[in-house]
This record gives C-alpha cells, structure tokens and sequence, in this order.
C-alpha cells in the first residue's frame, strides 16, 4: 500500500493505529468514494426546499435548476458561499481577539505585549495615543469593531494597499466595506432570486474575500501580535517526536491564541509543576497543532507536533494526556480516536462543542483559571496512560527557525526593506512565493508543499509560508539556516550572509495577512502594484473554505495563486474562464490548478520571470 505521508513520523504512528483498528482521515475517505461528482463539480445547489438540484454536465439531463439557475450561477453561487464561511472563520476569530484588546486592563490573563505595535495601529485609526495603553487597547477596540459593521465605506487597512491597487479596486467595485456586512450580503446574494450574474457573484466574493486578509486576518494577526507580542526569529522543534513519554503532555490544537496562550502560561505554575511531579512525571510538555501551534510557535517557540493530517495520530501515541481545542480545522473524529486512549479532548469555545469531548468554557474573565484547570485534567490523566499503547515514532524533533514578522525581517535588513530589493533588483532573489494552506488527504501528506518549496528555493526564488504549509517544509528541514545549501548559489549567499533560512515561516493563516503587508510595503517602495511584483502564491493541499478565501484575496490583490486541489468550478466553463484566465485583465492576479508540484513551479518561476521582464529587472 502506498504510504499517505512523505513523514516517517505520520507514518509509523498510521501503522500503529491501523494494527489496533482505529479508522483514520483516509479509511473514510476511502468510505466515502466515489465521491458525489455532481458535488465535485460545484453542479448541487440546495440553497432552497425547491431543490435539491443538480445539473447534468453532459448537457443530456437537466441544464437548469427548479428556480431557473443554470450551471453558472450555481457554480458561482457554491463558491461565494465557501468565500463567505471561509473570510468568516478567519475575521470572527479576529474578532475574539479584538474583545479580548478591549478588555485590556479589566482581566487578568492578557495585557498589551507590545506597546509599539498598539501605538502604530492606533494612529492608523487616528487614535491619539496620547493616553494610557489600557484606554488606547480600548478605543483601538471600538475601532476595529466598526470595521466589522456596516458603517464605513472602506475598512482601515485596506489603506495599508499600494494606492493603484485601491483606485483599482475602487474602479470594480470591490473595496470591502464592513467585514459582516460583505459576508452577510454573500449570504443575501445566494439566496434564491437575488443574485443572477454569475460574473457579479464572482466580483462579490474578491470583495468578501479582500474584507478577510485586509480585514479580519489582519486584525487579528495585529491585535494577537499587540496582545502576545510580535514574532521574532528563535528556533524550536517539530515533529511528533516532541512529545515526551515522561512528561505530562498537552497538545494544543486550534487556531486562536486566545487559549493556546493562557495554557502556556499555566504549564509554568509551580503549584501545578509539582502536582505533575508528584503524580510521577518529569514536567508539564506542550505541543502545537495547526495554527494556534503556529501562534506559540511563533511567539513563544512552542515545539509543534504537525499539521492538519496529524491530528488524529497524535492521539495514537498513547501519551497525550489532554487536547485542548478552540475552533476551525478540528476533527470530529479525534474525539473517536481519543476514546481508544486516556486521552481527554477539552473544548473551550462556546461556538464549538463537541460531542464526547469535556466543555471548560474561556472567556477573557475566567482564562487564568481555566487554563490551570486544563493543565490540572491533563496531569490527572497522566495516570491514566495505557502503558501497552505508548508509542512515540523514533525519530528525532526537526529543528526550525521560526518568528518572521514583518517587523523581524525588517530588523534582520537593519530597519529598511532596501536591502531586499536591491536583491530582487539584482537577482540574487528571482522572487517571493507564499506557500500557504492544508492537508487533504487526496494528496501525499506535506508532499506537494515540500515539493513545490524545494524547487523554488533550488531555483532562487524566497518561500514564506503559513498554516500547515509552514508546518510540512519545517519539517523537511526547509526552515534551518542550513538550509540554504539546498537554495540556488545566489538565494544561498543571500541566506547564509543573513543567517536565516530559505523558507521563512510567516505564521498561522491569519498571518497571510502578513504577506499581504509585506508586498504592499515592496511594491510601494518600488512605486508599482503588487501585481507587478514578481511573487506568487500557492495552496498545494488545501482543503478548507479558508483556503478559498486567502486564494481569492492574493488574487484580487494581484497575485498569481496555484492550488494544487481543484476547486469545484469545472461544472461552469464561464466561471472556470473567469477565475482562471479573465480575472487577470480585472485585477493582474489569477487562479491556476496544478496537481503536480514540479510543473506548479514551473508554472510560478515562469510566471516571476515575466513580471522581472517587464519591470525591467
Ligand atoms: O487555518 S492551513 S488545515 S490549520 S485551514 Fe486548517 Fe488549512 Fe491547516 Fe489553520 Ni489554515
Ligand atoms: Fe434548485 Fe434553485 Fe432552489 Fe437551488 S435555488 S435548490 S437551483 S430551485
């Protein structure tokens, strides 16, 4: 059989499961195929109790809804409302952090970290920062909270763009005007008998989408930076080999750092340290999932266990005493896998609860406490491993260079981008790539990112990448200094004279937006557009609504984006034509679908290529 994952880690701890007859992420997948082809196609709509409704994309059945909507709408219609949930799940978790700013001053478990940061954010809103940080945090609050509403005419860091690309917005009629108010009107627009134009469907979902990275990922990515302090490069480890047998273990999983990080600081409580202790074990050990792995990563150099595809598998090493979770890429099923062992699954959101899992509920009052009382649970569960199911792959911790802020690589340039453009000018950098997004189990877990990072790299060209891109070219060795032998000859001196590494890790999805910073900066100090810049994205494994909606703002903001899983539009040749190829004449960016790694990198040199010839470079 054919392994699912380029990791022996994944891999041992998949065999293991498989012999104790646990059913993993590709037994259902397996389960569930042949998957709908309607479905796959973007042809079902149920959006009322007229339907369901599929349309036949051999043009012998069906070719119309019951309500009249053809293939183009529905196709468009299925896509604008994954953009919706998707710029949702990203700006509500924006949100959370934004109540948590406002009450700064007011509870005990978050202060303002990094004072600087709150400042600059807060004349961007034109706030006189002449007062307090705990009244600043609060007007900044009120602030942002407006941006979520329905009031303004355009959202504050839509500002932070280069000023052709606003006009170019302003000119299609795509400037996100409140946060909600683009998801709501989404909704509103694929209800039946509203919007028919498939075409100012699509234009709706750039818009919604660019309220998503200038909007709620970037607030939060601000606001988590203002309340946790702003990454700087340190180095920690990656792999499931970061949990320890003799330790008490709490894995983190989830995306808001609103609670990965009050249980990191409980993990240190004397009290509960000893507890653990006297319970037999070594220490209090915790690992990251997902994104609010990459928070503590980030910030505070919290090894991670893995990505989206290692969920489950943590669970099989028998030594995970508790899992806390928040929301957004959370399995179901670990709740199943967990019950095979001590292993406890603890919910902390009221938005996402979990059948079979322990509810302990945060809020920004109680946080202190609760996260004591998480760690607590965990070391009770100690007790409790199964010593017969323990197993920790043997393999050692990938070490990474994690904390690319913005800010970071500005003080590793020495305070000005200059340094890097004058690489990309002179070629030392052909360009920049955003390697972003999932796991989806259709695909070779971390393959197709590792792939596509090496090639890239090999061919002179930066990777920043997020989410559990970050997390597979970690580890692949991609994010140590040493890496930059595997760089092209002038990438190579560029990293070894800086001492950092070819792939550099830009954080959680949230932090896309910090991508989206990062080029509006270069572009500005080359007096062009981003997409004139050579850069692009890709999202080679993507499987979540999310990913659709940090794909279609890199678009409208200019950039080339390659997903690697086909989106279900090929149902629509309008809808499919206009993502794909028209969409570029409308905003310089474009989607491109490429299974295939070698040939996405292809597909991106060629493209950086174009864009350094026609800047001239
Ligand atoms: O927000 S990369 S699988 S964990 S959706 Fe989820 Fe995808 Fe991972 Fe983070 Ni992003
Ligand atoms: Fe069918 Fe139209 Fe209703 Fe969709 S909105 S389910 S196509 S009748």
């Amino acid at each position: 059989m054919e392994e699912h994952s380029v990791h022996v880690d994944a891999n041992a701890m998949i065999k293991k499961l498989k012999e104790e007859g646990i059913l993993l992420v590709w037994d259902r997948l397996k389960e569930q195929e042949p998957q709908c082809g309607y479905c796959s196609l973007g042809l079902s709509c149920r959006n009322c109790a007229m339907g369901p409704c599929r349309i036949d994309p051999f043009g012998e059945g069906p070719q119309k809804g019951v309500c009249g909507a053809d293939a183009d709408v529905i196709v468009a219609r299925n896509l604008a409302r994954a953009v919706a949930s998707g710029a949702a799940s990203h700006s509500d978790h924006g949100r959370d952090l934004v109540e948590v700013l406002a009450r700064v001053g007011k509870v005990k478990a978050y202060s303002v970290k990094d004072a600087e940061k709150l400042k600059k954010v807060a004349q961007e809103y034109g706030i006189n920062t002449n007062k307090s940080v705990e009244e600043i945090a609060f007007e900044l609050a009120e602030a942002m909270l407006e941006d979520f509403g329905s009031k303004k005419e355009k959202i504050q860091f839509v500002n932070r763009a280069p000023k052709k690309r606003i006009e170019l917005w302003e000119k299609l009629g795509i400037i996100p005007r409140g946060i909600d108010r683009e998801v709501v009107e989404i909704m509103h627009r694929t209800h039946m008998g509203v919007d028919n134009d498939p075409v100012n469907i699509l234009l709706q979902c750039l818009r919604t989408a660019l309220a998503d990275g200038f909007g709620g990922s970037m607030i939060a990515t601000e606001v988590s930076d203002i309340l946790f302090g702003t990454p700087e490069p340190k180095m920690s480890e990656i792999n499931l080999a970061t949990l320890k047998e003799n330790e008490v273990n709490i894995v983190l999983h989830g995306h808001n750092p609103i609670v990965s990080d009050a249980i990191v600081e409980a993990a240190s409580d004397e009290e509960l340290l000893k507890l653990a202790k006297e319970y037999g074990a070594e220490g209090i050990n915790l690992a990251g999932l997902c994104c609010t792995g990459n928070e503590v990563l980030m910030r505070k150099g919290i090894p991670m266990a893995g990505n989206h595809l290692i969920q489950e598998l943590v669970i099989g090493t028998g030594v995970v005493d508790v899992i806390v979770v928040d929301y957004q890429c959370i399995m179901p099923a670990i709740v199943d896998v967990a019950k095979c062992y001590h292993t406890e699954v603890v919910t902390t959101s009221p938005k996402a609860k979990f059948k079979g899992a322990i509810h302990i509920e945060f809020t920004p009052e109680n946080a202190h406490e609760k996260a004591k009382e998480v760690v607590k649970l965990a070391i009770e569960r100690f007790r409790e491993r199964k010593a017969e199911l323990v197993k920790i792959p043997n393999v050692k911790p990938n070490k990474l260079m994690t904390g690319f802020s913005v800010e970071a690589i500005l003080k590793v340039l020495g305070g000005t981008l200059q340094p890097l453009i004058d690489a990309i000018k002179n070629g030392s950098i052909r360009g920049v790539v955003g390697s972003v997004g999932c796991n989806n189990p259709k695909v070779k877990q971390d393959y197709s990112h590792i792939t596509l990072a090496k090639r890239l790299i090999e061919n002179d060209v930066l990777v920043v990448d997020t989410g559990c891109a970050a997390v597979a070219d970690a580890k692949a060795g991609l994010k140590v200094p040493e890496a930059a032998e595997l760089a092209g000859e002038e990438l190579r001196k560029v990293c070894e004279s800086l001492g950092i590494p070819p792939v550099l890790h830009f954080g959680s999805c949230v932090d896309n937006s910090r991508i989206l910073v990062a080029l509006s900066a270069l572009a500005n100090e080359l007096g062009v557009d981003i997409s004139d810049l050579p850069a692009a994205g890709a999202a080679m494994e993507w499987y979540s609504e999310k990913a659709i909606a940090i794909g279609a703002y890199f678009v409208a903001s200019g950039l080339l984006v390659v997903l690697g899983v086909p989106p279900p539009i090929y149902g629509s040749k309008l809808v499919l034509d206009v993502l794909t190829s028209k969409v570029e004449e409308l905003t310089g960016g474009k989607f491109v679908v490429e299974p295939d790694p070698e040939k996405a990198a292809e597909i991106i040199i060629k493209h950086i290529e174009d864009k350094r010839r026609k800047l001239g470079i």
